[in-house]
């Protein structure tokens, strides 16, 4: 572990802890939404809960292994000769990474043989991805890490090409508005995954010592969190939208209720049609 000024250490401290405060949240905020939203986009929501909930788990982990390889020494921070446990990331990104293409497979609700295939397909390159690149960033030497980050890549190409084009007319038939968010959290996973497999090689690309060090692990925190709590979020609109629409598509039967107001509203979060 390279020294650390008192700065660097504490900005890689101060961004796990937001991380593991923003986690916390997220999984709170996406696991109350269900109710928000109609029955059959409530798995994408629980989905979308469940994330963000291991990552915070994993994030307390990390935090404190990472404070665990540190001892400060007058005003530096020095290697206090317990390794950094890296495997954390990874078995939190083996988790939750097959989980993150399978909510944006279920908020769409398409027919269950297209979400299987997709969902399968997806979440099966995900975990792949994952366990290929694992040996590469333990690896000691450059010719190792190129190795599994070229089969690593491989995988994140085909997830990639399949959230473009794997989905068929099935995006194309959404309503506008969810077309739309479908497009934003697409763009969000193009952006945030592929920081990934560029952070992975800034030690072999000369980015080394502390600046690599910190710029690496806030790096990562940052990404996790937009890639987890930010798709929760389109996932939670996308939902939101599709109730609304659905709701709208179907011959809603109004009932006038003690308050002289209406249950449609009730009747469409409960997931559609109120009959009376
Ligand atoms: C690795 C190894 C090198 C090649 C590639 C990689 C991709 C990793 C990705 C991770 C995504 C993580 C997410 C976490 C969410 O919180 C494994 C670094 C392609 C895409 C989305």
């Amino acid at each position: 572990m390279p020294e650390l000024s008192f700065t660097e250490y504490s900005l890689v401290f101060n961004v796990m802890s937001l991380c593991i405060a923003s986690m916390f949240a997220g999984a709170l905020f996406f696991f109350f939404s269900r109710s928000q939203v109609a029955k059959k986009y409530r798995p994408a929501l629980l989905i979308s809960a469940l994330v963000p909930t291991i990552a915070c788990y994993h994030y307390v982990r990390i935090l404190q292994s990472f404070s665990g390889a540190y001892t400060l020494q007058g005003d530096t921070y020095v290697a206090s000769g317990m390794p950094f446990n890296d495997a954390y990331r990874y078995a939190d990104w083996l988790l939750t990474v097959p989980l993150l293409v399978i909510e944006l497979v279920a908020v769409l609700a398409l027919s269950k043989s297209l979400s299987r295939s997709l969902s399968t397909k997806l979440s099966i390159a995900a975990a792949l991805m994952i366990v290929l690149g694992y040996p590469g960033e333990i690896a000691s030497a450059s010719g190792g890490a190129w190795l599994w980050w070229g089969l690593a890549m491989i995988p994140f190409f085909y997830i990639i090409a399949t959230l473009y084009t794997g989905f068929g007319d099935a995006v194309a038939r959404q309503p506008e508005n969810v077309r739309s968010l479908f497009g934003k959290a697409r763009g969000l996973v193009l952006i945030t995954w592929s920081f990934y497999p560029i952070a992975y090689l800034a030690p072999w690309l000369g980015l080394g010592g502390s600046t690599g060090e910190v710029a690496l692990q806030v790096g990562y925190t940052i990404a996790d969190i937009t890639a987890k709590v930010g798709l929760g979020l389109y996932i939670y609109f996308i939902a939101l939208e599709k109730t609304e629409a659905d709701a709208a598509n179907e011959p809603v039967a109004v009932r006038t209720n003690s308050n002289g107001g209406t249950n449609a509203t009730e009747a469409r979060a409960n997931g559609g049609l109120e009959r009376v």
